[in-house]
C-alpha cells in the first residue's frame, strides 16, 4: 500500500511500551524552525513528533471528558482533581496518551463558551503533562488548543478538523504539534441531520482530504497531520459500519489513522439486536443497526440470553460495550490505525499486542 502510514519493518528492535522514560522530554512543541523543510507526504520522518513516530503497534489514547454530559463519562470526572487521578489510572491500564476534552459532542450537544471550556481542560491538561503524561486535547477551539500545548499538551485532537475555528488551522501552523483532523459536517446539534452520502466512504475520504489539504495550505507539515473519520459524527449506524468495513481507503491519504469507536451507539444498537433477527424476547432490533434491506445482518443464533440488555433507547448500555471496542480495536490495529481513542484503554492496549505480535510472525507489518 504505497502512501500509507506504517509500523517498523521486522526485526525492528522490541515494542516499546510508548510510555515515557523518567527524564524523557516531553514532545518539542513551539515555533517551526525557520527554513524547516516541507515534507511531502505523512510518513514517519526525522520531523515525525514522537507520538507519531512508529512503535511496532498501535497505539491506545485513554479518554477523559471533563464534561457534565458526555454520553459515556459524563460527570464522573468534572472535578481536575478526580479528572487528572483518572487520566493516570488510564495510563496504568495501558493508554499511550490521554485525550483531555472539556466539551461534550454527543448529539444534540449546545456549545459552552470559551472560558468555561478552558477552566475545564487547562488544570487536567497541565496535572497529566506535569506528570509526564502525552496529552491531547479535544477541542475545536485554537483558543483552547493554545492554552493548552502551553500548559503541556502534546497533541491537539480538533473533532472538526479544523472546520469550526477558523483560526484553528493558522494556530496549529505555527506551533510542532500533531493534529488530529476529524472528518465533521457540523456542530452536534445538526450532525444528525448531515448524513446525505452519495458513497459514504466515498464522500468522507474526499471530505476528510479537503481539511488535510486546507492544513497542508496554511503551513501544517504533512508529517503532523492525524486523519479520523469520525465514527458517529453527522453518521448513521449503517454508514459506520461501512467506514469501519473500508479503513483501508483512509489508510490511503497517507497519514496516521484514529479510529475512535469506543461505546459509540452504534455499538449499543448492534448489541441489542439487529433487525430481521429479533431479540431472545422476541421484540423487534434497532432499526438502522442491521442492513438496509431489513435482513439480519448479523446471523443470531438466539443463544444470546443474559447479552442482550438494553437501555432506556433499547440499546446495549454503554459501560457494557468494552468487548465490541476492543474488537473494533483489533480491526483497526490489524488495518494499521496508528491509535484508538477508548474509554477503558486495558481491553485495547491487550489487543494491540495480539495484533502486533501476530503480524510479526507473519513477517510483515499490522498495516500489510
Ligand atoms: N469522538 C468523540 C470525542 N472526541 N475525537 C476524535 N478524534 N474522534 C472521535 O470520534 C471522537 C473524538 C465523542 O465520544 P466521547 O463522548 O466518548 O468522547
Amino acid at each position: 500500500m504505497s502512501g500509507t502510514f506504517r509500523h517498523p519493518e521486522p526485526g525492528t528492535p522490541a515494542v516499546p511500551s510508548g510510555r515515557p522514560e523518567p527524564g524523557t522530554p516531553a514532545v518539542p512543541f513551539g515555533r517551526p524552525e525557520p527554513g524547516t523543510p516541507a515534507v511531502s507526504s505523512g510518513r514517519p520522518g526525522p520531523g515525525t513528533p514522537a507520538v507519531l513516530q512508529p512503535i511496532g503497534r498501535c497505539r491506545v489514547m485513554g479518554v477523559v471528558n471533563v464534561t457534565p454530559d458526555s454520553f459515556s463519562d459524563g460527570g464522573h470526572w468534572i472535578d481536575p482533581q478526580t479528572a487528572v487521578e483518572h487520566g493516570l489510572e488510564l495510563i496504568e491500564r495501558g493508554a499511550d496518551l490521554v485525550d483531555v476534552g472539556g466539551e461534550s459532542t454527543r448529539p444534540g450537544a449546545v456549545r459552552i463558551d470559551v472560558e468555561e471550556e478552558l477552566a475545564r481542560v487547562l488544570p487536567v491538561v497541565r496535572g497529566l503533562a506535569g506528570q509526564g503524561v502525552d496529552v491531547s486535547v479535544d477541542t475545536m477551539r485554537a483558543r483552547v488548543a493554545a492554552e493548552s500545548l502551553d500548559a503541556g499538551a502534546a497533541v491537539v485532537n480538533d473533532v472538526s478538523g479544523g472546520r469550526a475555528d477558523p483560526q484553528m488551522v493558522p494556530l496549529v501552523a505555527r506551533t510542532a504539534a500533531p493534529v488530529v483532523l476529524m472528518h465533521w459536517r457540523g456542530h452536534s446539534d445538526r450532525m444528525q441531520d448531515l448524513t446525505q452520502y452519495g458513497d459514504v466512504v466515498t464522500d468522507v475520504v474526499a471530505e476528510l482530504r479537503e481539511q488535510v489539504q486546507r492544513a497542508l495550505e496554511a503551513g501544517v507539515a504533512p508529517e503532523r497531520i492525524v486523519v479520523d473519520p469520525g465514527l458517529g459524527f453527522s453518521k448513521t449506524g449503517e454508514q459506520n459500519w461501512s467506514v469501519l468495513a473500508d479503513l483501508p481507503a483512509f489508510m490511503e491519504l497517507g497519514h496516521p489513522l484514529l479510529v475512535a469507536a469506543s461505546r459509540k451507539r452504534f455499538l449499543g444498537e448492534l448489541l441489542a439486536g439487529v433487525p430481521g433477527s429479533g431479540r431472545p424476547d422476541g421484540t423487534a432490533g434497532v432499526p438502522g443497526s442491521g442492513r438496509p434491506d431489513g435482513t439480519a445482518g448479523v446471523p443470531d443464533s438466539g443463544r444470546h440470553g443474559g447479552l442482550a440488555t438494553a437501555d432506556g433507547d433499547g440499546n446495549r448500555p454503554v459501560d457494557d460495550r468494552e468487548d465490541a471496542t476492543a474488537a473494533i480495536t483489533t480491526l483497526a490495529a490489524a488495518a494499521g490505525a496508528w491509535c484508538v481513542r477508548v474509554h477503558d484503554p486495558r481491553p485495547s492496549a491487550d489487543a494491540v499486542r495480539v495484533v502486533a505480535r501476530l503480524a510479526w510472525e507473519k513477517g510483515g507489518s499490522a498495516d500489510e
